[in-house]
């Protein structure tokens, strides 16, 4: 899997392709990333990436022709390379948004993506008509950049590549994943048994397996049916909850 950013802070993708999970499977091939910084693509003397706004108004504006050129030199080097063009992603709130089933699709997409990360106060529009394929939003805040949102979203869907993972299952057993028909995960505790006076939950030291698994699924359940009712619905909606599910929350006090 490749993935190109667009990027005038291109150190800042240091930080997922070097580090943790998601660096080992990069140091072993599974994925690759490469920067582009627009300011490679500029032929003046002060390597100009901006410009003041036409109408006028606060702050800079990214100038198209560094971004396209930026954005052909990583379209060249896939296809040298004998990949297909890749989508062209912009981050921006005005986006659609990206969740767990966006990033299962990156993560099964099989050209990656090129992602453009904006600065200043936006990028130029012809540059976003020319070139930007889809855009998509973390959630309705603001950024300073869209590395950031870059990087949590090839983060997401690294972890989910083939191959990166290797402790077993753990990415089936996510919040928002299959395992988990949707729920939210379940506490976790690890060793002392007993942490400044708090226990672990009694089923979890049982042994039980059996007892074990009710004991996390009750859990999910009412953790999800108190942060996030929303998804009990949906659960409920594709039929993802049994029976015993449906007589344990029936069992669960109101939600005041
Ligand atoms: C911002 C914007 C706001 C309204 C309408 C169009 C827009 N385009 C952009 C844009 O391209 N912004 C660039 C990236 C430059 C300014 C900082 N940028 C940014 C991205 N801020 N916040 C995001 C972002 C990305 C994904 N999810 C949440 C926020």
């Amino acid at each position: 899997m490749r993935f190109d950013a667009v990027t005038l802070f291109p150190e800042m993708f240091g930080l997922v392709r070097d580090q943790g999970v998601t660096g080992r499977a990069h140091a072993q091939g599974i994925w690759s990333l490469k920067a582009w910084n627009p300011r490679d693509f500029t032929y003046d003397a002060h390597r100009t990436v901006d410009d003041r706004p036409y109408g006028g108004g606060p702050g800079m504006v990214m100038l198209a022709a560094p971004l396209e050129a930026a954005v052909d030199a990583a379209q060249a080097e896939r296809a040298a390379q004998g990949l297909g063009q890749a989508p062209v992603v912009l981050l921006a709130p005005t986006g659609r948004r990206y969740g767990q089933r966006e990033a299962q699709e990156l993560a099964s997409a099989r050209q990656g993506a090129i992602f453009i990360c904006g600065r200043y106060e936006g990028v130029d529009q012809r540059f976003i008509d020319r070139r930007v394929t889809q855009e998509w939003s973390l959630g309705d805040f603001v950024l300073s950049g869209g590395e950031i949102a870059a990087l949590a979203m090839i983060d997401a869907a690294v972890r989910l590549l083939p191959g990166v993972l290797n402790d077993g299952d753990s990415a089936l057993q996510d919040s928002f994943n299959s395992a988990l028909d949707g729920l939210l995960d379940s506490p976790h505790y690890t060793r002392p048994e007993v942490y400044e006076g708090a226990s672990v939950p009694e089923p979890l030291l049982s042994g039980h397996h059996a007892r074990i698994a009710r004991w996390r699924r009750e859990q999910s359940l009412s953790l999800t049916a108190e942060r996030r009712p929303d998804l009990i619905e949906q659960a409920r909606a594709t039929g993802r909850l049994t029976r015993e599910d449906e007589r344990f929350l029936a069992s669960l006090p109101k939600r005041s």
